[in-house]
């Protein structure tokens, strides 16, 4: 692990410099004398006990670096549940996420990290990081819903003291950092940022399942509203991390890099998504094209094609690009941009949310090459996570398949083996209940518990000549379900979804 040189950070001002060579504004003396004075960072808050706040607070609290961690959760109930759970060592995370749930046990027993709702305990840290979700009310103009963003900046700003350390972790629009969450803490506290606090903000980089790896491993970009702040902020995570190192830059760079890398994995997402739409359409194999494309390498060529499939979900790429979007709208007048032409990034985005709507069209196909309509067919959704082998729905793709599905008329079954609830919608956890009489089966998520069952076994189990299977993720065998008498039909496979039906 990293150790941390204070001197060396504090004495030296050109320790670090970026490409651009601006960590922050000028370097304010009375931060820097405040936080002398102040010494180490040691005491340390997390906002918001979810998938960023709960692996950053064990991590935090698991370094000697520091002396204790508070986790902030409302006691809501909806969320509530938390903070008993993880004072008695346990996760409320149920997706497989390695090493987490002996991580908090192990801090919990160390007396290093507690859970709690009473924010006047953030009075008297040294630092406190801020990972709240971040969704989007209406998409279309751009607008955010930054309720409980603005919720938790200010429970900071009434509770913190003078010296402490401001950090936005979660995702958030370009210009948030110096406008918003700057004028809430300063209406709130009274106090002057970059001089009587410091301010950054440093994105979270993590996904479902790798939470604990992703925080020591990923480089961490991180940028102040001044330099004085971003060395505070380095200070901060320097310690938890292992392979990653920090990339300081400006907190509005950080904002950018953040909502740019998602929105690009988005794009690229999206041009996997047409390709896959245009190999059906002509009759071939997706997969055989991505390999061909893939294998012109060398010379600096890197073809980074991803994976077409039954739409893009979670709480990260659902939404980033519109963060991206309203930040460079909000400088219309400096926005050099073809007169009328839609964004790259918002046409990527509408062409990720057509393929659920996608695979009704190929399930509808499938029905009525046997003669069947979805009005009155039984269909089964396996998956309703929003990525495999998690329990994490948030803006899952499977929702609106089932949707269509039940506005045409058919009678839908939903299966997972991680997600337990979700509100409306009945998730059965036995595979055979769910699949048992079914039409047709649209594969939403890759989980791996699916690719134990045999074409043979899930044909019993619906009791049909000839069950329609719509794969999503190209998990299943076509030929073995098509050799079975199944009716294939799979994202990106023009090769197969027009095969003679075997008796
Ligand atoms: N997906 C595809 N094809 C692919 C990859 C993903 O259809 O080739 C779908 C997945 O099935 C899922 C969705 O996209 O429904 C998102 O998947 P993801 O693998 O991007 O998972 P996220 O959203 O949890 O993670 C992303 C990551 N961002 C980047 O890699 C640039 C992660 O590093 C971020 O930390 C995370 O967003 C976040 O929290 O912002």
């Amino acid at each position: 692990m990293k150790t941390f040189n204070y001197e060396k950070l504090y004495g030296n001002t050109n320790f670090i410099a970026c490409k651009s060579g601006l960590i922050g504004n000028i370097m304010s003396s009375s931060l820097k004398t405040l936080l002398d004075r102040k010494g180490p960072i040691k005491r340390i808050g997390v906002v918001g006990m979810g998938y960023v706040g709960i692996p950053s607070a064990v991590l935090f609290a698991d370094s000697p670096a520091f002396d204790f961690v508070y986790g902030f959760q409302r006691a809501s109930k909806t969320s509530g549940y938390k903070i008993d759970m993880l004072n008695r060592g346990e996760s409320p995370l149920k997706g497989e996420e390695p090493g987490l749930e002996e991580l908090i046990k192990k801090v919990v027993n160390a007396n290093k990290f507690r859970c709690t709702s009473d924010f006047s305990k953030i009075s008297g840290l040294d630092a406190v990081t801020i990972a709240i979700q971040t969704p989007f009310k209406n998409p279309k103009d751009l607008v955010p819903d930054f309720s409980a963003l603005e919720e938790g900046i200010r429970l900071v700003g009434r509770n913190m003291s003078e010296g402490t350390l401001v950090v936005l972790e979660s995702t958030i629009t370009p210009g948030t950092t110096n406008g918003m969450a700057k004028a809430i803490l300063e209406e709130e506290s009274g106090m002057k940022a970059g001089e009587d606090f410091a301010l950054a903000h440093a994105p979270e980089r993590v996904m479902v399942g790798r939470l604990l790896r992703n925080i020591r491993e990923h480089d961490r970009c991180v940028g102040g509203v001044d330099e004085v702040s971003t060395r505070r902020a380095i200070e901060l995570y320097s310690p938890v991390l292992t392979k990653g190192k920090v990339i300081p830059m400006t907190a509005t760079a950080a904002e950018v890099t953040k909502t740019a890398e998602n929105t690009f994995r988005d794009l690229q997402i999206a041009a996997a998504n047409e390709l896959a739409l245009y190999c059906e359409a002509m009759g071939v194999n997706f997969y055989d094209v991505r390999a061909g494309i893939d294998s012109l390498k060398g010379e600096g060529i890197t073809r980074a094609i991803l994976w077409p499939g039954a739409g893009v979900g979670g709480h990260c790429l659902t939404k980033d690009t519109y963060h991206l979007e309203r930040g460079a709208r909000m400088n219309e007048g400096k926005l050099d941009y073809p007169e009328g032409k839609e964004s790259l990034f918002v046409l990527a985005r509408h062409i990720n949310d057509f393929m659920p709507r996608h695979m009704f069209n190929l399930t509808k196909d499938a029905l009525q090459s046997i003669g069947k309509t979805i009005k009155g067919s039984k269909i089964t959704i396996l998956g309703w996570a929003f990525i495999k082998n998690s329990d994490d729905a948030r803006n899952t793709p499977s929702e609106l398949y089932r949707e269509l599905m039940i506005k045409e008329g058919a009678i839908v079954k939903v299966h997972d083996p991680y997600v337990k609830e979700y509100p409306g919608v009945e998730i059965l956890s036995s595979f055979e209940e769910a699949v048992a009489g079914s039409d047709a089966i649209a594969i939403f998520t890759g989980h791996d518990n699916y690719k134990k069952y045999s074409a043979l076994q899930i044909k019993e189990l619906t009791s049909k000549i000839h069950p329609a299977i719509i794969d999503g993720r190209n998990i299943i065998d076509p030929d073995e379900y098509i050799n079975n008498g199944f009716v294939y039909r799979g994202i990106g496979r023009g090769d197969k979804n027009n095969h003679p039906i075997i008796i």
